[in-house]
C-alpha cells in the first residue's frame, strides 16, 4: 500500500475517510436547504474496545470517533445534523471562529437540533489546524449524557498554505469509557510547571471549612480506555517504516480526564498546540493534555522495535489507554518503557524574548469549589457566582476590536482545562512565567496557581468561556461574554 504525506491515516489507526460525506440518507420530511458537504447522523450504538469489551453509547455516524472531517480554510461548508436519540443534541465546532447560532453552544444562543430531527448549519471554517467536534449538552449526573458518551470527532482545516515537513499523518482520539461515580477519588497531579500560591490555598482551605458537607464530591471515573475506540492490544497497530517522519494529531477527548503519552524510545517534536504552529517546536519525551486539548509533534522513527505508545498512568495503560507502534519487519511483544518524570511547561514552546501587547482591560476570575454543595456534587463559582443554565446571563460585555487580558485565581486543588468558544488566545503569563507567541484554545490551569492570557474581541456574537471538564461545567464553572 503507497502512503503519501496527504493520505489520511496508516493502516490501523482507522478513520473512514471524510472530507465529503454525502448527505444522501437524508429524509423527505427533514428540512434541509441545500446539499450537504458532510452529515453527522447521532445514535446510540456498539464499540468494540476489545473482543471481550463492547459498550453502548451515543456516537457519530455509528462509529467511534466520529468521521474525520477535512475543510479548507475559507472554503464555506453545509453540514447536516441528524438527531436519531430521543433527547435534544447540540454539535460544537471546537477551535473555530464561527457564528454562536452554529457554534453549537445553547448558552450562545445556538438551536438544539430536537429529538429525530435535523439542522443544517454552514460556516466557514477558520482557522487552519487540528480542531474537533463534539456534543455540547449538559449532563449533570447523567453519565449517559454529554461528552461522557462517544460524540466526539477529529476535523482537520487545510491550511491555504502547507508547511509541514513530515511523511505521514496519524491521527488518535484518546478516550475513556464506562464512566461511573466515585467520591473524591481523583489523583492529585503535579506534573505542571509552576508552584502553589500561598494565598490561593489559603482561599481553599476557607472554602473546604465552610463547605456544609465535609466529605468530597462526586468525581468521574472509568473502567476502559482507548485510543481510536481500541484498548491496547486491540485493533491494528500503528505501522511504520525506519526514517519516517510520523506527524500525530493527538486529541484529548475524554469528559474531564488528564492524558499523557510516551513512545519508548523517541522523542516527540511539539508543532502545534491545539492546532496552532508554536514559535519554538521543541522535542519532548511526554506529551501532556488537558481535555479538549491537542498537540501535533512529529516522531522520527528511529529506533525499531514494537513498541507500545501509551499513558503514563499504569492503571489506565493496563485498561487500555494506548496503542502499539510497529516497525516494518521487526518482531516480538510490544515493549512499554516508563519514562522519566517530565515536567510540562507550556512556555517552552514560545516566542523566546517575545512580548505581548498589552491589554485593553483586564478581568479577574477567582476559582472557588464548594465541596458537595449541590446534592453531593461540588459546585464551582467565579468571583462568588455559579453560571445559571436558568438565565444564561451574559456577565461581561466586550467591545469589538479591544484585547481583553483575562487573569485566573485557582483556589482549587483541582486542574482547570480552561476553554474560550469561538476566539483563540494568546498566553501571557503560566506557572508565574510570562510568555508570548503561544495561541490556544484550552489551557490547564494548575491547583492553586494563577494563569492570564488576552484574547482580541474579533468575532461578535454570544462567547462562552468555561472548565471543560463536564462535571465542572455543569456544576457553575461557566462565563458568559457579549459584544457591546
Ligand atoms: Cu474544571
Amino acid at each position: 500500500m503507497h502512503i503519501d504525506r496527504r493520505s489520511l491515516l496508516a493502516y490501523g489507526t482507522l478513520l473512514p475517510l471524510a472530507g465529503r460525506i454525502t448527505g444522501g440518507a437524508r429524509a423527505a420530511d427533514d428540512s434541509a436547504q441545500r446539499e450537504a458537504d458532510c452529515s453527522l447522523r447521532i445514535a446510540t450504538g456498539l464499540v468494540e474496545l476489545a473482543p471481550d469489551h463492547i459498550v453502548s453509547t451515543t456516537l457519530y455516524n455509528g462509529q467511534f470517533p466520529g468521521p474525520l472531517l477535512r475543510f479548507k480554510e475559507g472554503q464555506k461548508v453545509v453540514v447536516d445534523i441528524h438527531n436519531d436519540t430521543d433527547t435534544p443534541e447540540l454539535v460544537h465546532w471546537h477551535g473555530q471562529m464561527i457564528q454562536s447560532d452554529v457554534d453549537g453552544a445553547a448558552e450562545e444562543r445556538t438551536p438544539f437540533v430536537p429529538p429525530r430531527w435535523m439542522r443544517q448549519v454552514a460556516f466557514v471554517p477558520k482557522p487552519s489546524g487540528f480542531r474537533f467536534y463534539h456534543t455540547h449538552v449538559v449532563a449533570g449526573s447523567d453519565l449517559n449524557r454529554g461528552t461522557y458518551t462517544g460524540q466526539v470527532g477529529p476535523v482537520y482545516i487545510e491550511p491555504k498554505s502547507d508547511p509541514g515537513a513530515y511523511d505521514r499523518e496519524v491521527f488518535l482520539v484518546l478516550k475513556e469509557f464506562a464512566p461511573s461515580f466515585s467520591r473524591g477519588g481523583d489523583m492529585a497531579m503535579d506534573f505542571l510547571a509552576g508552584s502553589p500560591i500561598a494565598e490561593l490555598q489559603r482561599m481553599g482551605k476557607t472554602a473546604d471549612d465552610e463547605a456544609k458537607q465535609k466529605t468530597k464530591g462526586f468525581e468521574v471515573g472509568y473502567d476502559l480506555f482507548a485510543i481510536n475506540g481500541k484498548m491496547l492490544g486491540n485493533g491494528e497497530p500503528v505501522r511504520v517504516k525506519q526514517g519516517e517522519r510520523v506527524l500525530f494529531h493527538v486529541l484529548n477527548a475524554s469528559a474531564g480526564e488528564i492524558r499523557s503519552l510516551a513512545l519508548p524510545g523517541h522523542l516527540f517534536k511539539v508543532v502545534a498546540l491545539d492546532g496552532n504552529p508554536v514559535p519554538t517546536p521543541l522535542d519532548v519525551p511526554v506529551l501532556w493534555l488537558g481535555t479538549a486539548e491537542r498537540i501535533s509533534a512529529i516522531a522520527k522513527m528511529d529506533h525499531p522495535g514494537v513498541w507500545v505508545m501509551a499513558d503514563l498512568a499504569d492503571d489506565d495503560r493496563r485498561r487500555g489507554m494506548g496503542i502499539v507502534v510497529e516497525y516494518a519487519l521487526a518482531r516480538g511483544k510490544p515493549q512499554w518503557i516508563k519514562p522519566k518524570p517530565f515536567r510540562w511547561d507550556y512556555t517552552r514552546f514560545d516566542k523566546a524574548g517575545g512580548t505581548v501587547a498589552a491589554p485593553d482591560e483586564t478581568i479577574e476570575m477567582t476559582i472557588v469549589k464548594h465541596n458537595g454543595a449541590l446534592d453531593g456534587f461540588n459546585e464551582w463559582t467565579l468571583n462568588g457566582q455559579a453560571f445559571s443554565m436558568e438565565t444564561m446571563k451574559p456577565l461581561y460585555k466586550v467591545q469589538r476590536g479591544r484585547r481583553y487580558r483575562l487573569k485566573f485565581r485557582n483556589a482549587s486543588d483541582d486542574i482547570h482545562p480552561l476553554h474560550l468558544h469561538r476566539h483563540s488566545f494568546e498566553l501571557v503569563r503560566v506557572g508565574g512565567k510570562p510568555t508570548a507567541g503561544i495561541i490556544k484554545d484550552v489551557v490547564m490551569l494548575a491547583g492553586f496557581q494563577d494563569i492570564e492570557f488576552d484574547f482580541v474581541a474579533d468575532n461578535p456574537g454570544m462567547t462562552l468561556f468555561h472548565c471543560h471538564q463536564q462535571l465542572h461545567m455543569d456544576f457553575g464553572f461557566m462565563a458568559l461574554f457579549d459584544y457591546a
